[in-house]
């Protein structure tokens, strides 16, 4: 192997190190209300999605697919914690999915779904 080779590995090495440092400042679900597959009550409903870190708001996404499939894009309040998307819809019974997408403040998206079941109220 030459020397100029071998410069190549290293600086191979410390990039690598430097992604995986810069993974850790994703935006990385850690509490849920509705929780994964959750089941709440029919009517006005509240949905906080908390992250690791904060996220900006004004360009995460939070989209609602409903029982028919059809989807709505949910308004996310900008008052709220900085690591938080929470938002509200009025829901009846079925079953939804919630496909949220979190822009952290390194630049980097991270997405995810979260079916739950919206139950009649007792
Ligand atoms: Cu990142």
């Amino acid at each position: 192997m030459s020397l100029r080779h071998r410069f190549g590995s290293i600086l191979i090495a410390g990039l690598c190190a430097f992604a995986s440092m810069a993974a850790s400042a994703h935006a990385i679900l850690v509490a849920s209300s509705p929780k994964l597959n959750g089941t709440v009550a029919a009517g006005h409903v509240q949905m906080v999605f908390k992250y690791n870190s904060k996220i900006d708001q004004h360009r995460s996404r939070m989209l609602l697919i409903g029982p028919d499939k059809s989807e709505t894009v949910l308004t996310i309040a900008t008052d709220s914690k900085s690591n938080e998307i929470d938002t509200s819809a009025d829901l009846a019974p079925g079953s939804y999915t919630l496909r949220w997408q979190a822009l952290a403040l390194d630049g980097h998206i991270t997405r995810g779904d979260l079916p739950f079941t919206v139950v009649a109220k007792q």
